[in-house]
């Protein structure tokens, strides 16, 4: 048996690549704090451009971008309406509403407003997760999200995308990211994610919104001076990471058709559309946290969900025949579960 560790706890835990590694060797840096980083610069603008935006805001992390951009359209005693199981509400903060495979509706949003009145919350910001983390990397067909945002313009609210994934639903989709966020006021994505980079986020928006969004940034902790180091790596991730990403969807089909197979596991395979899968395991006779410490003890990772679910996303660190093991030790270990 292998001495690797087949880890799926998340797409976050992959290891710069030597491309990657060389491209922070040889950086350019400066202060980014007076924007004279010029990779940061560099970063900024080649982000900016792919998702057709005036500006773009390097960031230390897709929670600080988040927060960020909720500060930006948010005041102090407003409120942002997100999905129930959305990473802003659930890890990050707001109001929330529920909603099937975490994809929101208008009909599902539009309740939730609140009426003008100074003795409530006013409601500021609606928030949306595109690929869905906790509902298992779902997507937004382009169209909703569009009517989403229409309709959010016409009752006066600003809408932003947590799109820590976006790249990845891009790639579901088949269509480039500057087309299914064109509508949203603030978009946040992760190149620490899917993408491969060891660390970083970026807003992109208005370029008087990111004005905005920097002062709030560096009021946050997140101005990063010679950070040029990190965004060398973001830059190849931004450039190499999406072309790889329909490799991870792929695995993810694998794992969630091989999940499938395995009796008293339960899970929904056709709801699998990128990289994150989430399945029961609760028929077997063990909790979550008992099924993972099984699989620990023999080299595959996961992460619990609840007592009953598991969450596995794959990413570049991963392949095929780590995938068949993982479904091999999966086998094993709910075999053994009464
Ligand atoms: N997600 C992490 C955990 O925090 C759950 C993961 O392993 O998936 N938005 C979304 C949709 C996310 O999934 C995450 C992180 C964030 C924002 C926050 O990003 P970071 O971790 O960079 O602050």
């Amino acid at each position: 048996m292998s001495d690797k560790v087949i880890d799926l706890r998340s797409d976050t835990v992959t290891k710069p690549s030597p491309e990657m590694r060389k491209a922070m060797a040889e950086a350019e840096v400066g202060d980014d704090v007076y924007i004279e980083d010029p990779t940061v610069n560099r970063l900024q603008a080649r982000a900016a451009e792919i998702f057709a935006r005036e500006a773009g805001l390097f960031v230390p992390s897709g929670s600080m971008g988040n927060l960020t951009c909720i500060m930006a359209q948010a005041e102090r005693g407003q409120e942002v309406i997100c999905e129930a199981t959305g990473h802003i509400y659930n890890y990050e903060m707001a109001s929330m509403v529920a909603a099937e495979d975490g994809i929101l509706s208008w009909e599902r949003i539009a309740p939730a407003i609140r009426e003008k009145t100074y003795t409530r919350p006013q409601t500021a910001l609606i928030a949306l997760e595109n690929t869905h983390n906790m509902a298992g990397g779902t997507v937004y067909p382009t169209p909703l999200a569009h009517e989403i945002c229409g309709r959010a313009h016409d009752a006066g609210l600003k809408v932003h995308l947590d799109g820590a994934r976006v790249f990845n639903a891009a790639a579901y989709l088949g269509e480039n990211v500057a087309e299914i966020t064109k509508k949203f006021d603030s978009v946040q994505f992760c190149f620490s994610k899917g993408l491969g980079a060891p660390v970083g986020s970026m807003i992109v928006g208005s370029k008087n919104f990111i004005e905005r969004c920097r002062v709030i940034r560096k009021m946050l902790g997140g101005g990063m001076r010679q950070v040029g180091v990190l965004a060398a790596a973001a830059l190849v991730a931004l450039e190499e990471g999406p072309k790889r990403l329909h490799v991870d969807h792929e695995n993810a089909q694998l794992l969630a058709q091989g999940l499938a197979r395995i009796p008293r596991i339960r899970i929904q395979p056709e709801k699998v559309q990128t990289n994150i899968i989430i399945y029961d395991v609760g028929d077997s006779g063990l909790n979550s946290s008992e099924f993972l410490q099984r699989l620990a003890e023999r080299k595959v990772l996961g992460g619990p969900v609840d007592a009953r679910r598991v969450r596995m996303v794959t990413h570049l660190d991963v392949d095929r025949a780590d995938i068949e093991q993982a479904l091999r030790v999966i086998g094993e270990v709910v075999g053994k579960g009464f």
